[in-house]
């Protein structure tokens, strides 16, 4: 049985190797991609997802040459979100955090291999699971969060706040010198910016309510936010602008609902930002003239959609959206801006 055995492996090799060269059969086509777009989403086009794995990912911001993204999401052994930096292709995955305690709001340096986030690895009280009713996008305001600074593998990290009381939603200003964020130090949560290394705290807004997620012009001279200001509806939250001083604020939207994580267009005469269409968890993307105006909405999925960005010519957006699966998850898509409207 032995030779007859042998002559049928040679055979069946001679056989494959016949099959090489030009006699070889073309390879089936890949898939088209899948079209992510939802109907009426005409101001995007070339959709394609960036994170796939997870219970959940989101809050992408693109680095600097934009090969690269920061992101938080829930996987591995951790329960909670960590910040983890990827490049667009998926490769070169690092977790950034130190994998215990809740983590949020990761930034990129713009000049330099660093980024800010927060995170509450300093305190064991948070490291349990959370709750198992969470939603699909949550996050606790937990008095132990402070932000930290550290290189692009997780390491030389430096502790930024010291005050007790929530300290997150950091993001840097267009030279780097100095970074906005959220801070409950005066117990009303508040936007303060303070200098690189933590020194230097200057309060910026003074009304009751939580403004939050603030983020700079590409000029530096201006902060976005948005603030759950209604003592009657503080479910509901406006989009707001204010000189980095905390001179000359200016709200942008005045709908019941929650208009949440606005972002400046690279020429700063636009933000992006999500508000909750339909139901509590649809959010739509939509865009605002920061000399204000009428909201143009472009985004009809009837999952979330939220936490946008721009890419640094404009043409293209990042956010992150649950239309896949009903899990968050990051995407990018090139966005035809609309003619900015006269001056009313
Ligand atoms: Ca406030
Ligand atoms: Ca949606």
């Amino acid at each position: 049985m032995l030779p007859r055995t042998i002559l049928a492996l040679l055979g069946l090799a001679h056989w494959l190797l016949a099959q090489g060269g030009e006699h070889r059969p073309a390879p089936p086509a890949p898939p088209p991609p899948p079209n992510l777009l939802h109907e009426g989403e005409t101001a995007l086009s070339d959709m394609v997802q960036i994170t796939f794995d997870g219970k959940k990912s989101g809050e992408a911001y693109f680095s600097p040459d934009e090969s690269m993204i920061c992101f938080q999401s829930v996987r591995g052994a951790c329960p909670h979100y960590q910040i983890f930096v990827q490049r667009l292709d998926g490769t070169r995955l690092v977790q950034i955090t130190p994998g215990q305690g809740l983590t949020t709001c990761a930034y990129f340096h713009p000049t330099e291999s660093r980024l800010i986030w927060a995170s509450t690895h300093l305190d064991p009280a948070t490291f349990p699971p959370p709750p198992p009713n969470a939603g699909p996008y949550v996050w606790d305001k937990h008095p132990s969060f402070d932000i930290f600074e550290s290189d692009l593998e997780g390491k030389e990290v430096r502790r930024l706040t010291t005050s007790p009381g929530y300290d997150a939603e950091g993001s840097f200003s267009p030279d780097g010198s100095r970074i906005c964020f959220t801070s409950q130090r005066d117990d009303d949560l508040e936007i303060y910016t303070m200098a690189r290394d933590g020194s230097d705290v200057r309060r910026v807004t003074n009304a009751k309510g939580y403004d939050g997620g603030p983020f700079f012009s590409p000029d530096g001279k201006k902060i976005c936010f948005r603030g759950f200001r209604d003592p009657q509806n503080p479910r509901y939250a406006q989009i707001y602008v204010i000189d980095a001083d905390g001179q000359n604020e200016k709200q942008l939207t005045f709908d019941q609902a929650v208009n949440w994580c606005p972002y400046f267009s690279p020429c700063g005469k636009w933000l992006i930002y999500a508000k909750n269409v339909g139901s509590p968890r649809n959010f739509e993307l939509f865009l605002v003239p920061v000399a204000g105006g009428d909201s143009i909405r472009l985004t009809t999925n009837p999952d979330a959609d939220v936490l946008p960005v721009f890419s640094k010519d404009g043409k293209r957006i990042m956010w992150t959206s649950s239309r896949v699966g009903g899990k968050s998850q990051v995407f990018i898509a090139n966005l035809a801006m609309p003619p900015l409207p006269a001056p009313k």
